[in-house]
C-alpha cells in the first residue's frame, strides 16, 4: 500500500474509471479534474464513475485554460498525474480538427507547464496512442516505429508526445508517454466501434432494432481490455527512469471479425444485419495496427489477462445486462447515430 496522491485528467472516461479504482485500491488519495458543467450534471457525466464518488475528490477545472490548471496545481501536491483527457473520437477530429487540437495539444501543454511552474517533482503519464504510427512505417509497431498520423487527432497526440519528450529533456520533468492500442470495455463509449457492435447485436437480439450501419469492416485493430492497459500506466511511473512504452495485445482482427465474434455470442449471424454505410468511412484511414509491447513486459513486467475472445464476451455480456433492464435499456440507440454533421456559416440557412 502506499501514502501516494495522484491526479487524473479524463476520471470520467473509461481509462480514468479503471485507473481511480485501480489506484485507490493500491492505497492512493485520488483527484480528478472535471468541467464545472459536469458537476451540475453528475447522474449522467459520472456514470463511470458514481462507484467511486465518495472516494475520490473532485477539481472544478478547464483543460482549456492555464489558469484554471495552474490553480489544481497551486492547491495540492501530487506524486503523480495522469493526463488522460483528450477528444478521442478519430472520426469527429476530421469534423471539428480544431476543437481536436486545441482540447489535446494546449491542454497538454498547460499540464505539463504547470508542473514544471509549481510541482516539478510529480511524476507525469501522457496518453500516446497507437493512432500516431497512422500509415504504419513497420509491423508490428514499436517505440521506435516512425510516426505517420492519418488524423487530426492522430497528428494532436504525435504533438502531446512530442511535448512530454521535451519536457523531459529540456526540464528534466519524469515524463512517460504510453502508445496504447485500442482498449475497450463494457464501460467503452458508445461512438466507438466495439461498443457499437456489442450494444448493437444485443439489440437485435432482443428484438429493439432491426440492423448495424457501420463503416470499414476490413479495417484491423489490435484490441485489449482497458482495466489490462490502465495497469501499465501505473507501472510506468513507477520505473527508476522515465520512458515510453508501446502497450498492445499483439494480435489484429478485422471489424469484420469482431462483428463475427459479437453476434456469434448471440447464435446470430453477423452477415444478416450489418449493413455497410459509406457515412463511417474516414477520409483517410489506417489499415491495421498490431503492436509489438515486448519492452513493457519486459521492464514492466506488464502482460494482459484478458484475451480477443474474453473481452467480446465481457462487452457482450455487459450490454445484455443493461439492456435486458427496462431501467436502464434506452440508453442509446447507435443505429440512428451517425456523424454529427457541423453546420458550416456557408451551410447556414438564410
Ligand atoms: O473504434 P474506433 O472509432 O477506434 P479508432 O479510430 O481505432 O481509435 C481508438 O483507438 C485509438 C488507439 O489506436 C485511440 F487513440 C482513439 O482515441 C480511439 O480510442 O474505430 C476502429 C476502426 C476504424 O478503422 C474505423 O474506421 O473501426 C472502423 N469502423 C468501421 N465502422 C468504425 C465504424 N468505427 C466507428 N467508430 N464507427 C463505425 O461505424
Amino acid at each position: 500500500m502506499t501514502s501516494k496522491r495522484a491526479l487524473i485528467t479524463g476520471i470520467t472516461g473509461q481509462d480514468g474509471s479503471y485507473l481511480a479504482e485501480q489506484l485507490l485500491a493500491q492505497g492512493y488519495e485520488v483527484h480528478g479534474i472535471v468541467r464545472r458543467v459536469a458537476l451540475e450534471d453528475p447522474e449522467r457525466r459520472f456514470t463511470r464513475i458514481a462507484h467511486l464518488l465518495d472516494k475520490i475528490t473532485l477539481q472544478a477545472a478547464s483543460l482549456e485554460s492555464y489558469p484554471s490548471v495552474f490553480s489544481v496545481f497551486s492547491g495540492h501536491t501530487f506524486d503523480e498525474c495522469y493526463h488522460l483527457a483528450a477528444q478521442s473520437f478519430v472520426a469527429e477530429s476530421f469534423q471539428d480538427g480544431f476543437s481536436t487540437m486545441n482540447t489535446n495539444i494546449n491542454g497538454t501543454h498547460y499540464v505539463l507547464a504547470a508542473l514544471k511552474e509549481l510541482q516539478p517533482q510529480c511524476r507525469f503519464y501522457f496518453a500516446g496512442s497507437s493512432e500516431m504510427f497512422g500509415k504504419v512505417r513497420e509491423t508490428p509497431q514499436r517505440e521506435t516505429t516512425p510516426f505517420y498520423p492519418r488524423s487530426p487527432y492522430g497528428i494532436s497526440k504525435v504533438a502531446g508526445f512530442e511535448l512530454t519528450r521535451n519536457y523531459r529533456e529540456a526540464y528534466n520533468l519524469f515524463c512517460v508517454s504510453g502508445l496504447l492500442f485500442n482498449h475497450e470495455g463494457p464501460r467503452r463509449g458508445f461512438e466507438f466501434v466495439t461498443r457499437k457492435i456489442t450494444n448493437a447485436a444485443v439489440r437485435i437480439k432482443l428484438g429493439l432494432a432491426s440492423e448495424l450501419r457501420l463503416g470499414n469492416l476490413e479495417a484491423r485493430r489490435d484490441w485489449g481490455h482497458a482495466a489490462d492497459y490502465v495497469r501499465a500506466m501505473r507501472l510506468m511511473l513507477q520505473q527508476p527512469e522515465p520512458d515510453d512504452y508501446v502497450i498492445a495485445s499483439g494480435e489484429s482482427h478485422t471489424v469484420r471479425e469482431f462483428c463475427e465474434r459479437a453476434f456469434g455470442e448471440l447464435d446470430l449471424d453477423y452477415a444478416d444485419f450489418v449493413k455497410v454505410d459509406q457515412r463511417f468511412y474516414r477520409p483517410t484511414e489506417i489499415d491495421e495496427l498490431v503492436g509489438d509491447a515486448s519492452k513493457a513486459r519486459r521492464i514492466l513486467g506488464w502482460t494482459p489477462t484478458y484475451t480477443f475472445p474474453d473481452l467480446v464476451k465481457e462487452m457482450i455480456e455487459a450490454d445484455w445486462a443493461v439492456l435486458t433492464q427496462p431501467a436502464t435499456r434506452n440508453i442509446q440507440d447507435m443505429n440512428v447515430r451517425v456523424p454529427i454533421k457541423k453546420v458550416l456559416p456557408k451551410e447556414r440557412p438564410n
